[in-house]
């Protein structure tokens, strides 16, 4: 790998720790549940697509030619709002004083209407990638060469649209079309595969006719290699990469642990969340 790839790498990770802090913050300033632990399983990928994957401008939020991404995991909202904000879209102090509030751009599910950059409003699970698809397809009807990705959790793809969805896109060659599936092997209140057979996973989506990429979904140079080799948008199958992740990363007490799907911390709590995520990097860096 060469220099600038290996510093791309560091500074992404160095985003992903900020990601991971502020979502941390928020969660122990916020007085409601926030759902911490599919927002700490997606932060890294969350921070490869906003700062690598995407070809979006946070200065330029309609651009025609910009690459629309889906929240298919809805309830992961503060994650992506948050790593929206690194990126350059939103404020984080706003993000800050006003989530979840009455009023707030910032709601528990994302809305495009009351937040333009957001492309879709989503949270009730399976319905992004059928509204990718419909995105694809007319990106693919106008001549246009951007891409649609769509990030969904893995305990999602026991709904049947997503099949439905996922046979609709081979069927039409959706080359101009990704898929991010976070594996973190937790729904909302038991382990996955206790309540649906997903193994084969990666099978199930070759069957389908996808090309399938397996990744390590906490690694950001096993992301950004899987990034970096998804095939051209004019090219004839759709992509899912498979990204092994674990709910709650980062913060020890949280890893694994069915009780922090969602949930909120006190001050005693944020400032043992806090240390946990500094001794996780320092222990990453070593
Ligand atoms: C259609 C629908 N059913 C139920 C829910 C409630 N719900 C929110 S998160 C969640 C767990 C989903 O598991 P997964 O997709 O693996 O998300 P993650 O574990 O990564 O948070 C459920 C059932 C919902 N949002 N939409």
């Amino acid at each position: 790998m060469d220099d600038t790839k290996v510093g791309e790498i560091e500074r992404l990770e160095d985003l992903a720790y900020e990601l991971r802090a502020k979502l941390l913050q928020l969660c122990g300033t916020y007085e409601g549940a926030v759902h911490i632990g599919g927002d700490l399983s997606v932060a890294d990928i969350l921070t490869a697509l906003f700062n690598y994957g995407l070809h979006v401008n946070p200065a330029d939020i309609a651009d025609p030619r910009r690459d629309r991404f889906v929240l298919s995991k809805g309830h992961a909202a503060v994650c992506m709002y948050i790593a929206m904000a690194i990126r350059g879209f939103f404020s984080y102090d706003d993000i800050l004083k006003t989530y979840g509030q009455l009023g707030s751009a910032y709601g528990m599910h994302p809305c495009k209407v009351q937040l333009p950059g957001v492309e879709c409003s989503t949270g009730s699970l399976g319905h992004g990638l059928p509204l990718a698809v419909g995105m694809a397809l007319g990106a693919r009807h106008r001549g246009a060469s951007h891409r649609i990705v769509c990030l969904m959790g893995d305990g999602e793809t026991g709904e049947g649209s997503v099949w439905e969805a996922a046979m609709a896109a081979r069927s039409n060659e959706l080359g101009n079309l990704v898929a991010f599936i976070d594996r973190n092997r937790q729904l909302m209140t038991s382990f996955a595969e206790e309540r649906v057979v997903f193994e084969p996973y990666p099978d199930k989506w070759r069957a389908f006719g996808w090309e399938v990429v397996e990744a390590d979904g906490h690694d950001m140079a096993s992301l950004v290699a899987a990034i970096d080799g998804l095939p051209a948008t004019d090219s004839g199958r759709p992509t899912v990469v498979i990204c092994e992740t674990i709910k709650g990363k980062g913060v020890d007490f949280m890893e694994h642990n069915l009780a922090w799907h969602a949930g909120s911390l006190g001050p005693a709590d944020l400032e043992r969340a806090m240390a946990a995520l500094e001794a996780s990097r320092r222990k990453a860096v070593a």
